[in-house]
């Protein structure tokens, strides 16, 4: 049986990519912050099934920071795979926190390939970079080879984590890929990225639990795919005979608005009368279109995605209409439970 350790297991990627090798006969050992609580997170499913926890999936406890305790846990889990998905990744954010945000995604990265190579057992390591890397990139779509131009904190810090890993994989001979994500969405998305918040809003707003929708930058363009396409990525990148660097994406590319458009047309609602944009929400800069070339990965490694933008969009937003109806069912009862 191989052993992976996932960093940032209970993000949306983490708990996919937990899904993934649980399926596929691994045992799995995740770092969990020490604040985090299991019990309605998008782990819960494992955490609460008493053949997987503590029998496959294995948690330990750890901060990103705590570079000794980290070191432990890589010394005691002794992986084959480590897929490093911890740091902070909203790129919004990284604006008034480009210190914290360097700090875990840059140096947070080469702390860790240090801990790779001191190790006697050298795991593999996966390094989820960003089209964020490409900025206002000057050909389009872009690949593997286009130069990095990022816009924002995030985007340079994920420009020298991606670069450090190639620098450790040639001088070291470490096996460590990096795979150039592109934006990847799902039900479990944190609810501050646009693709859940809209979702999430057309829904509330047509079971009358809200008002009205505010976002930034309708005219931003970005190409959106389905997040358990690129976890599998992320295990392909793997199973190579040989370490290098893969783009994910689905070679398409949509905007704001048209996300907008889809996930209100799900619920049968216009959008016009609910959205307002506020230039507040707009950031100081930003990639306006990116779009990626997956074709490496379609011929390297037989990637390619399996769900169209309408088909994600809707999948998403149906799930938050029914969760937010469940929600509201559960409420109604323990209301009526109490009288
Ligand atoms: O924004 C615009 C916003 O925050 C998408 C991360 O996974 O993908 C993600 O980064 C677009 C941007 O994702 C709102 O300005 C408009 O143009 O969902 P997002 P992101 O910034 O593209 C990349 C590949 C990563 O690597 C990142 O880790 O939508 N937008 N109005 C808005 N965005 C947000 N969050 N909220 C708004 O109200």
């Amino acid at each position: 049986m191989k052993r992976a350790l996932i960093t940032g297991i209970t993000g949306q990627d983490g708990s996919y990519l937990a899904d993934y090798l649980l399926k596929n006969d691994y045992e799995v050992h995740g770092v969990v912050r020490r604040t985090s609580s299991l019990e309605r997170s998008r782990l819960a499913h494992l955490f609460k099934n008493p053949d997987i926890y503590n029998k496959r999936l294995f948690l330990h406890y750890a901060d990103l920071e705590d570079i000794t305790a980290l070191r432990r846990i890589f010394l005691s889990v002794q992986a084959d795979e480590l897929y490093h998905l911890a740091g902070q990744s909203h790129v919004g954010l990284s604006f008034p926190m480009a210190e914290m945000t360097c700090d875990l995604t840059a140096i947070g990265t080469l702390r860790l390939l240090e801990i790779m190579r001191d190790m006697p057992g050298k795991p593999r390591l996966f390094h989820p970079s960003s089209s964020e890397l490409f900025g206002q990139p000057k050909s389009s779509p872009q690949n593997e080879d286009t130069p990095y131009l990022p816009t924002s904190p995030y985007g340079c810090a994920k420009a020298f984590a991606t670069q450090i890993v190639k620098v450790y994989r040639d001088c070291y001979g470490l096996f460590a890929c990096n795979g150039i994500m592109y934006n990847h969405e799902s039900p479990r998305r944190g609810e501050n990225f646009v693709s859940r918040k809209i979702c999430r809003a057309a829904a509330a707003i047509k079971l009358g639990l809200q008002a009205k929708l505010v976002l930034g930058n309708l005219d931003a363009e970005r190409d959106w795919g389905y997040a358990p396409d690129y976890v599998r990525g992320m295990w392909l990148s793997l199973q190579q005979q040989k370490a290098d660097d893969y783009l994910f994406a689905t070679g398409e590319t949509h905007s704001v608005r048209e996300l907008v458009e889809l996930a209100f047309k799900a619920v049968d609602l216009e959008w016009e009368s609910h959205v307002e944009v506020d230039t507040a929400l707009f950031r100081p800069s930003e990639p306006l279109r990116l779009v990626g070339d997956a074709s490496k990965a379609k011929r390297e490694l037989g990637w390619t995605p399996s769900c169209s933008f309408q088909e994600l969009i809707n999948l998403i937003t149906r799930a938050e209409f029914d969760e937010l109806q469940q929600l509201g069912s559960e409420g109604d009862n323990s209301r009526r439970n109490r009288t």
